[in-house]
């Protein structure tokens, strides 16, 4: 099939961009150019380089309904997105261009980048691979929608009051959003509460309370512009903007309540990756964008199908994690009561249709509703879960398989979603081998003995525009040296470097890129937390959310082991290093807050001992997102992953990290595993509990204070935190971490802590000749092909989708 290029991008001379951009600041943002400030000319070249988006847009969107292609719907809760106009300038090729516009403005191109808002519309891992998604599916030219929330508020804003997590609302909409267009023709009403009554013999839900939901579409370019995708994003609008009657009474409040609560939808995204809480609001939010976008979906495929039996033929749904679950029953549901097919044929073409990806093992991220909750919320949708669970109950009778008392939708007085999601979809995805396998053999035992051929693996993988290309030009100029023009698209042209890294110049030339780096973000670092770090030293990093089970507390005790050491022994050598930290906390978890707190505590500690000048220094920068990340992963010389064995059903950061040429220490958890197979296990600092280890050490009776009370190491340093050392002498205050690691430990910190210390003296010792770090770390890079989104998008469109990319 081929594509009509005649609408692609064409090659955009600087002074064309240029007087664009003049022509969009004073026409679209209404200022003069003496008037403008950074944001004004940042938003006016947006809307420039938009313009060029926009008929590559129109191409792609006629080509998919002239050739009737095969859509991919990606519904996700999370899209974390980051800065835009790095995407639309990188993938659009204008680096050169934009930058030579702006400065016959006047205008630094740089600070114009940053200026861009970030936008967080996620938590971490899933919302960014899910970003990543968008940017590969248009790359490799897969007709696709993402569907998602256009929060107002995405993640909090991170700072530290006396190294404790302070949390402020984020504003990304403060000034407006370049990118998008407000489609005011799309908007569906979707309801919630009420009743379900029966006409004409079919049963009818009748909401009590109805809100709109407002479509934003932004485009989503591929690498070079060549296909452009569209990510639609919902907003939450009253039905009514205001009651008059009230309003002429002079009850103000009243007036605006219909509104406010409309509202209160799509507000703020749900702080937290792990548990379900704040639980009417949370469900309403499903159920409204996942409604939402069933019903717009749905009218662009009747619009040219008469035949519901079509759909699985024609539309492919996602599920990322269960938070559209809902998106089973509410299709049935459209397919009965509006469509007036009957039950079976419903749940038949439902089950063709939705796919399911499960992100993480940990029973409480395994979202359940309480049924009470559901039925009241969703009554006809608690109709059809019972009638679907009832159906495959049955189903499975008849084959001669019953299901045992573990599997059930509705089990306890609660709606099970991944059991929900599960019996509802064609295909169940884990998103690296480990967490596919032991997604097989725990949390879907019972489940995958029914439907062997259900649930496959699909390890995730990040996109090498964004995480190597453009946050990390220098490296990126080496590597098209060595490999070529055109490898952002085809990543396994990396393999290109492995044979160089026995020449001694290009590994000269890769670690130069990482030097320059270090020196910027030391530069950086020096600006914004006050500290000055030496760009010699090895830079440790360890960015992800704050969570227990990734084990933040296990680095930050070594480092204090570490610090002790190094005061015993001041002539030791032990290499230079800046142990870097980055990560949030949700909101109402206390544990993660309070390892916040110790690593600050701890850090301020180590930073204040003259002793330890040039030699160790602890980096906690608040408020790491996207965009930090894209400063921080150039410059790493060392990736921290260090996750209880089990625990991490994949990583992203890990694959960011390798490919920017960081060395990793890590468990044999999630994508690691097959990172270690790639590199090889000369150039990866492998240690701990594996998997099946954690389980038998937990089945046997772990007993932390044993291991804790066999280290000489851990010992000291929790009698230290007990003592009040990083802590002016308070030993309270960091009483409920130490119990908790002498006492539970559920993660094993205890368990893991020596061979955790021994792999980093592996590292210091890796670290001192210069030459064979450089060679691990080219040979890092070179076989990160296997780790692009574009592979991971082609196993989807195989192996999940059925379709056929275009490129
Ligand atoms: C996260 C996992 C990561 C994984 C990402 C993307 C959730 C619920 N899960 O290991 O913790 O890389 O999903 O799959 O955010």
């Amino acid at each position: 099939m081929t594509f009509d290029h005649s609408r692609m991008p064409r090659e955009l001379a600087p002074a064309e961009l240029a007087e664009a951009t003049r022509h969009h600041l004073v026409y679209s943002i209404g200022k003069t150019p003496d008037a403008a400030k950074l944001s004004d000319w940042r938003l006016a070249l947006s809307r420039a380089i938009r313009d060029r988006i926009v008929d590559p847009w129109v191409a792609t969107t006629r080509h998919v309904y002239a050739h009737d292609l095969k859509r991919v719907y990606y519904l996700s809760m999370e899209f974390l997105i980051g800065r835009l106009i790095e995407d639309a300038v990188n993938n659009l090729g204008l680096e050169p261009a934009a930058r030579e516009a702006l400065a016959s403005l006047g205008v630094d191109f740089d600070a114009a980048m940053l200026d861009e808002p970030d936008a967080a519309l996620g938590n971490g891992g899933l919302g960014r691979l899910a970003a990543c998604f968008l940017d590969s599916m248009s790359t490799l030219g897969i007709a696709a929608h993402g569907y998602g929330i256009r929060y107002d508020h995405g993640l909090f804003r991170q700072s530290f009051r006396d190294g404790w997590q302070i949390e402020d609302a984020e504003d990304w909409l403060a000034q407006s959003h370049p990118w998008e267009f407000e489609r005011t023709e799309a908007v569906w009403p979707i309801g919630f509460g009420g009743e379900v009554t029966t006409r004409d013999g079919r049963p009818r839900w009748e909401p009590a309370e109805t809100v709109l939901a407002a479509a934003y579409d932004t485009p989503i370019p591929g690498w070079q512009g060549r296909w452009v995708n569209t990510l639609r994003l919902w907003s939450a609008k009253p039905t009514k903007i205001f009651d008059l009657e009230p309003f002429n009474r002079g009850d103000y409040m009243a007036a605006a309540a219909p509104a406010v609560l409309a509202q209160t939808i799509s507000r703020v995204l749900y702080p937290d990756d792990t548990t379900p809480q704040g639980k009417e609001l949370r469900l309403k939010q499903e159920y409204f964008f996942t409604a939402a976008s069933l019903r717009d979906l749905m009218r662009r495929f009747f619009s040219d199908h008469d035949d519901a039996g079509l759909l699985p033929s024609r539309v492919a749904i996602q599920l990322n994690d269960t938070h559209p679950a809902i998106a089973g029953p509410e299709l049935v549901r459209i397919l009965m009561d509006e469509r007036g097919l009957g039950f079976d044929e419903a749940f038949a073409i439902a089950r063709g249709t939705l796919h399911y990806t499960n992100h993480t093992l940990m029973p409480e991220a395994l979202e359940k509703w309480p049924a009470e909750l559901m039925a009241r919320v969703l009554p006809r949708h608690m109709q059809i879960i019972e009638r679907m669970d009832a159906a495959h109950a049955a189903e499975m009778r008849a084959a001669g398989r019953p299901r045992p008392d573990s599997v059930g939708c509705i089990r306890d007085g609660e709606v099970r979603m991944g059991d929900l999601s599960f019996i509802a979809a064609r295909r169940v995805n884990g998103v690296s081998a480990l967490h596919t396998d032991l997604m097989r053999r725990t949390v879907f035992r019972d489940l995958h003995a029914l439907h062997p051929d259900r649930i496959v693996n699909q390890t995730n993988g990040v996109t090498p525009r964004r995480w190597l290309r453009s946050c990390n030009p220098k490296l990126s100029a080496v590597i098209t040296e060595a490999a070529g023009e055109g490898w952002e698209a085809d990543l396994d042209r990396l393999a290109a470097l492995g044979p160089l890294a026995g020449d001694a110049a290009f590994r000269e030339r890769v670690m130069a890129a990482k030097q320059a780096n270090k020196r910027h973000l030391a530069d950086w670092i020096g600006a914004t937390c006050g500290l000055t770090v030496d760009p010699g030293a090895m830079f440790d990093v360890q960015i992800k959310r704050i969570h227990e089970y990734k084990r933040q507390l296990m680095n930050v005790l070594e480092l204090a082991a570490l610090w002790n050491e190094m005061r015993r022994d001041p002539g030791a050598p032990v290499p230079p290093r800046v142990r870097i930290f980055g990560g949030k906390a949700a909101p109402g978890y206390a544990m993660a807050k309070a390892i916040i707190k110790l690593i600050n505590d701890i850090g301020r500690t180590i930073n204040a001992d003259p002793a330890m000048k040039g030699r160790l220094a602890v980096v906690y920068p608040p408020n790491y997102n996207v965009t930090m990340a894209e400063r921080l992963i150039p410059a790493a010389d060392l990736s921290e992953q260090i996750s209880t064995a089990g625990m991490e059903a994949s990583g992203t950061g890990n694959m960011k990290l390798a490919m920017n040429g960081a060395l990793t220490i890590g468990t044999m958890d999630g994508a690691n595993v097959e990172i270690h197979e790639a590199v090889g296990a000369d150039n990866i600092f492998i240690f701990g509990l594996d998997a099946e280890d954690v389980s038998r050490l937990r089945a046997e009776g772990y007993d932390p204070g044993a291991h804790v009370a066999r280290s000489g190491r851990l010992s000291e340093v929790v009698a230290q935190i007990r003592a009040g050392v990083f802590s002016d002498g308070d030993g309270e205050r960091h009483r409920a971490v130490a119990d908790n690691l002498t006492g539970h430990d559920w993660f094993m910190v205890a368990a893991d802590f020596d061979t955790y210390w021994d792999a980093q003296r592996r590292v210091d010792a890796a670290w001192a000749d210069p030459n064979g770090w450089a060679r691990k770390a080219v040979l890092n890079i070179a076989p990160m092909g296997r780790f692009s989104s574009d592979r991971t998008i082609r196993g989807y469109a195989r192996d999940v989708w059925q379709v056929t990319p275009q490129f």
